[in-house]
């Protein structure tokens, strides 16, 4: 029988202090007389990481011994966070460690925040990524995650006289966790030409030849799962310079520059994350870095699966290969190219094991985030991969045609080639053709994709080749580790933690309700939550908040479908009321402290002037005398994983507010009832399936819905359009100046006055504004309000990522 902990262990805190104090003088060099947390972290997360890696090697030996299928997830984000919380809970010994710090003379929080968060991804597909490995871990599924090393993630967000700057985020300075594999390399082929011969037997082989190449090395991180030993892997590529002979003869001839100069061509590959989440741009580094990725990881797969010495009509039995988006699709023409031109299988054979292969997650409906790469650009770059995508397209069109004769717009409408000027790849149709699942993230969403953009695949291949999987947030970190007192209250109902490895169990503190005791201690939760909040934000922005306030937040990536504006004016709604109203009437006012946060993408002017407006008026509503407590405009800077951790089980009243078919998902929104606030949302995404969960009465709706949005926008423009009254209020206020400079928001207001306004904030405004009047009357009876959250609480036990990774591992990837 195995030893658990074989080497390093420490079960009582003087063992741990050992430990850490081992680490901090031998393996980070440092003194004990100087230790500052920042060692103190160092210290600590390599104790704990000393056990991760016992028994990450165990779960590797033993997985290659059993050889069992594998699920690989192609992501180009995993937006992780911090990893010692994470791992201390699921190693244990927190308790042992803590104690230990203490002795040392730290604080666990303090230790724990000393570590950057690992922000290699923009938002939504990122962190659900992450999510989805630790579901993966924690249910013992063999799986492993590829993405690229980036050296910058997604940049620090400043906030500089109210205006968004971006700041470089170079986060590898310490990494404890992450090991680099120098023996682990993959050399990865660009440009170059394709030669054709025929063999001796007659058949016609094609050679990609003369191109440039790079190197991709290894760097592989540990992903513990929670009450299991599985340590799954998560291989982050890294791009270096070849040292081929290419390299030598100009180092030899003298050209020391230009080898430099190869050498750093060859690191830009991985060297930043584009902060863009959801405009596609065409940019060659883009497609370099996803072929780069895309390349090395199948190498690695196919390597791995070769040892084992199986039939290539095994491959799918073996492998399972999830793409995040299409973000990945390059690997469809990337192993149907291994398979044919390097392993000699015929066409079709080969093409069967490659849509076996395959399942695609679809995370957008948005037509300006579909990717699309252009011919020119795609024959440069990767001669070899747009024959076969044209192969491809061929073989699908011939298919189409035989089946579908009468429909000539057919051929058209589904080709993987757009016929415009320049040609487009259209990733997204190769991406369906090339795989045997196409799933969305909501059910509103699956629905979606079945009637707008994957229409005629569905008259194609019927509608079984696409599926729903409902997105799902990981407990251990969205309930234990950011609001560790509500864990433990539930725990000691429940009788255990049981419930972080099944959420459904929540629905036993529904049998709470009513128990003053808990309803007590709940309700202290929350409000111990806001503190914190309001501590923060102080240290932050410099501003107070009564943290008795109704808290309401909204944070996530900046977007005009995501409406922060619709939040920001109606915010300046409520201002301009109170202004209105005698002292009398506000001392009956609910007071409210509007939270926002979120990064625009660097070139995505709307987004950054709503973030400059939100600024603008804090500034002008936090400073009038009239008003003080009853309204407060915060926007926090630089929003984050961790960030999120203190944010969430802030809320009182979260905003989902996207026009109504836009928000595929949205994960926020179940990580913030989760935590015992209340939602106000469109129907959009998983709001809807939020509200089947936990009631019409405890969640706020409003706004219009996604069918009769086509019909609204076409409204705009053809018949008479008029501005809602109470936002056309809003509008003069910012065009007398009450938020600064009118000509600075005069884009923003125009898009909707002049514009069509595409995201209907005129249609709903006044659908928003009566139902946050509902939510101020709510709130004020707090007995009713604390059942709705609590209630809520009890029956979220469907969102939990556990779920969704059981229906891919069932329904797409057939594995146990
Ligand atoms: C090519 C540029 C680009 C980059 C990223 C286009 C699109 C993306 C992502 C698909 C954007 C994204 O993060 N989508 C979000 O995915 C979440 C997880 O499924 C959903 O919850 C969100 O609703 C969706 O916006």
């Amino acid at each position: 029988a195995w030893k658990k902990f074989s080497a390093t262990e420490f079960k009582t805190k003087d063992e741990f202090e050992g430990e850490v104090v081992k680490h901090i003088e031998t393996t980070l060099a440092r003194s004990l007389f100087n230790c500052d947390e920042l060692a103190a972290y160092g210290g600590t997360a390599l104790a704990f990481r000393d056990r991760l890696v016992i028994e990450w090697n165990r779960t590797q030996q033993q997985q290659s011994f059993a050889d069992p299928k594998r699920v690989y997830y192609l992501s180009l984000e995993f937006l992780m966070g911090r990893a010692l919380d994470n791992a201390m809970l699921n190693v244990g010994m927190k308790d042992v460690a803590k104690e230990g710090l203490g002795e040392l003379g730290f604080r666990m929080e303090d230790v724990i925040s000393q570590e950057r968060d690992a922000a290699l991804g923009n938002g939504g597909l990122g962190r659900l990524a992450a999510c989805f490995l630790d579901s993966l871990a924690t249910l013992n599924f063999p799986a492993w995650g590829y993405a690229l090393r980036y050296k910058y993630g997604i940049f620090k967000q400043e906030i500089v006289d109210g205006y968004q700057v971006e700041v470089p985020d170079y986060w590898l300075d310490f990494n404890p966790w992450e090991f680099p594999r120098h023996d682990v390399t993959v050399d990865v082929q660009f440009y170059g030409n394709v030669r054709k011969y025929m063999d001796e037997s007659g058949k016609q082989v094609s050679v990609w030849e003369n191109g440039e190449i790079v190197t991709a090395v290894a760097y592989d991180a540990p992903i513990p799962g929670y009450g299991t030993r599985t340590t799954n892997n998560l291989r982050l590529w890294s791009s270096k310079a070849s040292h081929g002979e290419f390299d030598f003869t100009k180092f030899n001839s003298g050209e020391y520059e230009a080898s430099v100069a190869d050498q750093q061509r060859a690191e830009t590959i991985s060297a930043v994350l584009y902060p863009n989440d959801s405009l596609e741009r065409g940019k060659e580094l883009r497609l370099k870095q996803q072929y780069f990725w895309c390349a090395a990881s199948l190498f690695d797969i196919v390597r791995r699966f070769k040892k084992s010495r199986k039939a290539w009509k095994e491959f799918p039995n073996q492998v399972a290969i999830q793409l995040n988006d299409t973000h990945p699709t390059l690997a469809i023409p990337e192993l149907q190219r291994i398979l044919i031109d390097q392993e000699g299988l015929e066409w079709d054979e080969a093409w069967s094991i490659v849509q076996k292969t395959f399942g695609y997650t679809n995370h957008t409906v948005l037509p300006e985030a579909l990717e699309k790469w252009s011919v020119p650009l795609f024959q440069h770059l990767l001669p070899r991969h747009l024959q076969i995508i044209y192969d491809i397209n061929l073989n699908f069109l011939h298919y189409v045609e035989r089946n579908f004769p009468k429909d000539r717009e057919m051929l058209g409408r589904v080709s993987i080639i757009e016929e415009s000027n320049p040609k487009m790849v259209r990733m997204a149709y190769l991406a369906v053709i090339g795989s045997h699942k196409v799933n969305g993230v909501a059910e509103l969403h699956s629905d979606l994709i079945k009637t707008t953009i994957f229409k005629d695949f569905v008259k194609v291949y019927g509608p079984d080749k696409f599926t729903n999987v409902t997105n799902g947030i990981t407990p251990r970190r969205w309930l234990h580790q950011a609001n560790p007192r509500l864990s433990e209250l539930i725990a000691s109902k429940l009788g255990g933690y049981d419930f972080l490895r099944d959420l459904t169990l929540l629905h036993k503190i529904e049998a709470y309700v009513d128990d003053k005791e808990f309803r007590k201690e709940f309700q202290e939760i929350k409000y111990a939550n806001k503190v914190r909040l309001a501590k923060y934000t102080k240290e932050a922005n410099g501003i107070s908040v009564n943290p008795s306030s109704l808290f309401d937040i909204q944070v996530k990536r900046m977007h005009e479908y995501k409406r922060q504006q619709l939040n920001i004016f109606g915010v300046i709604y409520r201002y301009l009321e109170l202004k209105d109203m005698s002292p009398e009437d506000r001392k009956k006012v609910q007071p409210r402290v509007s939270f926002f946060g979120g990064k625009a993408a660097p070139g995505y002017w709307m987004a950054k002037t709503v973030i400059h407006l939100i600024n603008q008026v804090g500034a002008v509503v936090n400073n009038d005398k009239d008003i003080g407590d009853l309204l407060k405009v915060i926007f926090l800077e630089d929003y984050n994983v961790s960030k999120a951790e203190i944010i969430v089980p802030a809320s009182d009243i979260s905003e989902h507010i996207s026009t109504a078919g836009t928000e595929a998902s949205g994960t926020s929104n179940m990580k913030f009832v989760l935590n015992g606030g209340l939602v106000i949302g469109t129907c959009d995404g998983a709001n809807i399936e939020i509200t089947r969960e936990v009631g019409e009465d405890n969640i706020f709706l409003f706004g219009n819905l996604s069918e009769d949005v086509e019909d609204l926008r076409h409204a705009h423009f053809y018949s008479e359009f008029h501005i809602d009254p109470m936002l056309q209020r809003v509008f003069d206020a910012i065009k007398e100046g009450r938020f600064g400079d009118a000509g600075q928001f005069s884009a923003l207001v125009n898009s909707i006055v002049e514009h069509g306004d595409y995201y209907l904030v005129s249609d709903d405004f006044k659908s928003y504004i009566d139902t946050q009047k509902l939510i101020d009357e709510a709130y004020k009876d707090q007995e009713t309000w604390l059942t709705k959250t609590i209630t809520s609480v009890s029956r979220m036990g469907f969102f939990s990522s556990d779920r969704c990774i059981d229906e891919y591992a069932e329904m797409i990837w057939n594995v146990e």
